[in-house]
């Protein structure tokens, strides 16, 4: 009898943990150091509790559990987020770090001991909607930001990352970055259309693009909307307009694999007879080609000038988040694509489209990811879905990736001897 996931528990945990910040039809919203964000973060502790994992928080808040293997090596490391977008499913970060547990639950029930011991991590803030950057938590876990600087940060909210994390107790006190891990792997769901629309089982991830996320505030003059000629106005609510749709067109121009979002657009004051003093918009800019992010990000900058003139108004950025694109081991991705085939799972190579943890992790270990299709393509939207036998297969795939890094020392009552080193 060899070790297998439990489609039912696992499935199990993702509806429990989706009725953690549930939104009335349907879908979630965990806002990072929210207080669901904090009933989720219990939950998790209390799941890991149950699985005897020795559970650890560290600085930033990332939810560390460690199982045992014979030796006291560098650990397996299996991981993703816990939080989500204000529109948020159920499964995007929750599926990688719940199949995480559940593959330490399998081995458990099997008595399996592995050689390297196996940690699950839920890392802090990787949707980056309240605190930017994204990926905060595994940003600073693979020391690619102080953790005084990430607790420093101020959110959408006027609060900081530390006063939030000490607000709902998850101030932890354990080094971040304490870990080495020996590899990384996270399951996720693909968040696009690419495995629906080609009918593959199996994302086999290759590497994750190129992100620029920039705050841009266009400053004019409040003025009378029936008295004011517009040849006199300092406009900052045309200004952001025109601005959205000459980048975007821009952003079109630079072909498919270039991706551009204006996500948040503010007015100030926003009234309806008052010609808008200050608009607040954020800039989503994406490719897997850094040389191609770097050139929109210019033709970004150029805009802004040209508009500043042409409206008379005063623009200023600000960056939250620039993150070059991530390639992953060769070595993991050749051995999750293997994995796949013995499964008899169908798979294609790919990119990741939407950030990840594992592309943090990427910067101190060998880490790769496994995507399952999600439902017309949707995520970051309450329809997201995968269905149990997607998931089934991801988390099935993650185990035989993850046995095979860990190795397997003992398996009480079955074949799986020492087999894997
Ligand atoms: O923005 C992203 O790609 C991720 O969901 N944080
Ligand atoms: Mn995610
Ligand atoms: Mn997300």
């Amino acid at each position: 009898m060899t070790v297998q996931i439990d489609i039912d528990r696992l499935m199990g945990r993702i509806f429990a943990l989706g009725k953690v910040g549930a939104l009335q039809d349907g879908g979630v919203c965990r806002l990072a150091l929210t207080d669901e964000d904090k009933q989720g973060r219990d939950l998790l502790v209390d799941w890991m509790t149950a699985l005897a994992l020795d559970i650890h928080i560290d600085g930033v808040g990332n939810i560390i559990g460690i199982r045992k293997g014979r030796k006291d090596n560098a650990p397996v490391m299996i991981g993703s987020h816990i939080d989500s977008v204000a529109t948020g499913g159920l499964y995007d970060g929750a599926l990688g770090v719940l199949s995480g547990l559940e593959i330490v639950a399998a081995l458990n029930d099997h008595g399996v001991e592995t050689q390297r011991p196996i940690v699950v991590v839920a890392f802090t803030n990787e949707e980056g909607v309240r605190f930017a950057p994204d990926m905060l938590g595994s940003l600073v876990y693979a020391d690619g930001l102080s953790l005084e600087e990430a607790l420093g940060i101020t959110g959408i909210d006027g609060t900081t990352v530390g006063d939030d994390l000490a607000r709902i107790g998850y101030a932890g006190d354990w080094p971040v970055g304490g870990i080495q891990p020996h590899a990384y792997l996270e399951l996720h769901i693909e968040q696009g259309p690419v495995l629906e629309t080609e009918a593959a089982e199996i994302g086999v991830v290759e590497g994750v693009q190129g992100i620029s996320w920039t705050e841009i505030t266009f400053d004019g003059t409040s003025a009378h909307a029936g008295t004011t000629p517009m040849r006199l106005r300092h406009d900052a609510g045309r200004a952001a307009a025109e601005f959205s749709v000459e980048i975007t067109r821009l952003a079109e121009q630079m072909g498919e694999s270039q991706v551009c979002t204006i996500g948040a657009v503010e007015l100030h004051p926003n009234l309806v007879n008052v010609v808008p003093e200050r608009a607040v918009i954020t800039l989503d800019l994406r490719n897997p080609d850094e040389e191609r992010l770097k050139a929109v990000e210019a033709g970004a900058a150029e805009l802004l000038d040209r508009i500043a003139e042409r409206r008379e108004v005063g623009v200023k950025t600000r960056k939250l988040a620039r993150f070059e694109p991530v390639a992953f081991a060769p070595a993991i991705v050749d051995s999750i694509e293997a994995h796949a085939a013995k499964l008899g799972y169908s798979s294609r190579r790919m990119y990741a489209g939407a950030g990840h943890d594992a592309q943090m992790i990427a910067r101190m270990c060998p880490a790769g990811m496994i995507f399952i299709p999600s439902k017309n393509g949707l995520s970051h939207n309450v329809t997201e879905y995968s269905a149990p036998e997607e998931i089934a297969r991801g988390a099935g795939l993650l185990l035989e990736a993850v046995l095979d890094l860990a190795g397997v020392a003992k398996a009480t009552g079955d074949t799986q001897e020492a087999t894997r080193q």
